[in-house]
């Protein structure tokens, strides 16, 4: 099935600096490192609710956040975290959140579908497929409006470009060239259907030329080509030069919900899973960036290490902090 693989970069891999590397790498682990963190105390049912894992789509989040400024404006979906994670969220008050606790980024009433964090621009989550494309649209076409210099993101699944919202976002943002950027994260799954069954054709980047905006492929295993397109796309908004579409193509490595694989239920197969974790964005972007002399390998290990440190920290944190108290239960409702 995947192994069709129309995944291959278009061209060769960009360019970066050190510092951008720096920067694509720390947003890789940090995204990694939580989920799988996740994963390993999901059992425990600590959590007060259902967790979307996007382990393995990393390069997505990472990519797209690094090319963004922090008061740029991110809009997410059910499979949130990496989005929030990337654009700098702080890990106490997403471990919280998941706690049902407080101190959550969402007071402890959101859950993991609904992280934000308006101060670092990440300004919301929505579990209703295709929900995020509109809000990213409003808050475009409010900065258009007052002036302001700030890109909106959406991030969505492949899924969403079955509602009409997407096409219609992306109609109103070309016709307004709103600074917007949507980014489709194409795993060929929604839910347990695949794409060959949802839709006519797996090019999710096409859609743009119905709205005569760019769009392009990105491979989801190389960080370096998502971050190139978030840099053209975020140039180009800033210009007023409108909207961009930028697909990435990836591979959820866990099932739809939850911290286990999926492959036994026979939607997909564990063919499909092990060719692309042999393609693990994380590891390819340590070869390459080791190998082009842009990252040590004792930054790499302190980082990973600093990572789990304040992981741990957070999940601590998570478990002693205290639940909303009984009269707060209905307020930020
Ligand atoms: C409007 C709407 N329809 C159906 C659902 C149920 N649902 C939740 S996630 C999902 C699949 C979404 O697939 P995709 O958009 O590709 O995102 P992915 O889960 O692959 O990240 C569906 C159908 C929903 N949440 N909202």
């Amino acid at each position: 099935m995947a192994k069709k693989n129309p995944r291959k970069p278009a061209k060769k891999t960009p360019k970066i600096s050190p510092e951008i590397a720096r920067k694509l790498f720390e947003n890789l682990v940090r995204c990694r490192a939580f989920e799988d963190k996740l994963a390993e105390l999901y059992p425990l049912k600590e959590m007060k609710c259902p967790t979307h894992l996007s382990t393995g789509q990393e390069a997505s989040a990472a990519g797209v956040c690094a090319a963004l400024l922090k008061e740029d404006m991110v809009f997410s979906t059910h499979r949130c975290h990496s989005h929030i994670v990337a654009k700098g969220g702080d890990f106490k008050a997403l471990m919280a959140e998941l706690w049902g606790k407080s101190a959550g980024c969402a007071h402890g009433k959101g859950g993991s579908m609904h992280f934000l964090e308006p101060e670092i621009g990440m300004m919301g989550s929505s579990a209703i497929v295709g929900g995020t494309l509109p809000l990213a649209l409003g808050a475009a076409l409010a900065s258009q409006m007052q002036g302001k210099d700030l890109v909106s993101v959406a991030f969505f699944g492949d899924g969403a470009v079955e509602q009409g919202t997407f096409h219609e976002s992306l109609s109103f943002a070309a016709l307004k060239k709103l600074p917007v950027i949507f980014v489709c994260e194409n795993n060929d799954m929604a839910t347990c259907t695949h794409l060959d069954h949802r839709q006519p054709y797996p090019e999710m980047y096409r859609h743009a030329e119905a709205y005569d905006i760019p769009g392009v492929r990105t491979d989801g295993t190389k960080v370096e080509t998502v971050y190139e397109a978030a840099v053209n796309a975020v140039a180009r908004a800033r210009k007023g030069e409108g909207p961009s579409l930028i697909e990435v193509m990836c591979y959820r490595w866990k099932e739809h919900v939850g911290p286990n694989t999926d492959y036994h239920l026979g939607h997909r197969t564990k063919e499909d899973l092990e060719w692309w974790m042999a393609r693990d964005p994380i590891k390819l972007f340590e070869q390459s960036a080791s190998k082009n002399k842009l990252l040590t390998k004792d930054y790499i290990e302190n980082t990973k290490n600093m990572v789990n440190i304040q992981l741990d920290e957070a999940v601590a944190f998570a478990r002693e902090t205290p639940f909303p108290k009984l009269e707060e239960l209905y307020t930020d409702l």
